[in-house]
């Protein structure tokens, strides 16, 4: 809403898009093209009309009110249906769809729309407010094929360790197919590795996925799922990310021990704060293990003892993507995830 203040005197400033074939699908109002409309997709056109932001990847959804061009009233008109009980957006919406009015411009097509993401969460999930708290699927803007990226979050039952929103989307922003699996709330290990490899099921069937170029990356019991889908799929994946995994009873233990760890062609990198001792398990010891026993299997790792997080344990750095850029450069691990992602995946 803040820019929408500052920006009324400019609502003079509109950008035709010329006509393309039509046939393509698309959402209206999705201007990012994550398959759902909310203030972000308003923010995006404000942004890319004002302050060089990025093109929507498809104009004919930035084109809120269907009137043939994208301009600021777009914008007033999808902030006005989401939350003053404004009129609401003109078919495509709010399915996938091509634009029904003959002869107006379409677009080269959402990603979302493209892509047909299946998610198949073995349970339903809500958070406290009863909000969905599922398995995400984060695409880029753009239109075409992405690397795959699976993240895996922490925790046990229904204490969810990691930001499984917050880093589907950042991947998403980074240019990959961010998928966040949501694990049902079970104590017990066996489940969460069937959940996982449910997701990664789902990552797979994803008709945009570039299933070339993958990636697995979790956090704390994440880490040790993922992992041991590594090891499950030894060919599969061309980086691995482990941000201080969990020891899981021992179960970390053995899958240092198995011999299929010198198996598996991905490259690794272990992230751990300095001061993440508390939480259960010593994970800086834990990491630093894992570590020397991924080089001794002679495959390529990188492992990086980041600084102690103030105030608390290390272990909540993984939280969040990237709340502690804001504290110090020591502490900003989501840029170290992308590098790595960029050098090895893409
Ligand atoms: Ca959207
Ligand atoms: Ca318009």
């Amino acid at each position: 809403m803040k820019y929408l203040a500052g920006l009324l005197l400019l609502a003079g400033v509109s950008c035709f898009y010329p006509c393309c074939a039509g046939g393509a699908d698309f959402i209206r109002g999705d201007t990012d093209s994550s398959g759902t409309v909310e203030i972000s997709d308003a923010i995006f056109t404000l942004q890319w009309l004002f302050t060089g932001g990025a093109e929507p990847g498809c104009l004919s959804a930035a084109d809120a009110d269907d009137n043939s061009s994208v301009e600021l009233s777009d914008a007033i008109y999808t902030l006005g249906y989401l939350f003053l009980g404004g009129t609401a957006l003109p078919a495509p919406y709010p399915e996938c769809g091509e634009d029904p009015t003959p002869g107006r411009p379409s677009c080269q097509g959402s990603s979302a729309c493209a892509c047909e993401t299946p998610i198949n969460d073995a349970c339903e999930l809500t958070d406290e407010n009863g909000d969905y708290a599922g398995s995400r699927v984060c695409l880029p803007s753009a239109s075409g094929s992405f690397p795959g990226v699976l993240y895996s979050h922490g925790g046990k039952e229904d204490a969810v360790g990691g930001d499984i929103e917050g880093t589907c989307e950042a991947l998403a922003a980074a240019g990959y197919l961010g998928y966040s699996k949501a694990r049902c709330y079970e104590l017990q290990l066996d489940p969460g590795r069937l959940d996982v490899r449910d997701g990664l099921d789902d990552l797979l069937a994803t008709r945009c996925l570039d299933a070339e170029r993958l990636a697995v990356m979790g956090y704390s019991r994440g880490g040790l799922l993922s992992l041991e889908l590594a090891l499950d799929y030894p060919d599969l994946f061309d980086a691995v990310i482990l941000m201080a995994p969990a020891p899981g009873n021992g179960a970390l233990e053995e899958a240092m021990a198995d011999p299929r760890l010198g198996e598996i062609r991905a490259r690794f990198l272990v992230l751990v704060s300095g001061n993440d001792q508390c939480q259960g398990a010593n994970h800086v010891s834990e990491a630093r293990e894992l570590s020397e026993a991924l080089d001794d299997a002679g495959l390529d790792v990188s492992f990086e003892v980041l600084a102690d997080v103030p105030d608390r344990c290390g272990h909540y750095l993984f939280d969040t993507v990237n709340d502690y850029c804001k504290v110090s450069a020591e502490l900003c691990y989501w840029p170290r995830v992308i590098n790595f992602l960029d050098e090895h995946v893409r």
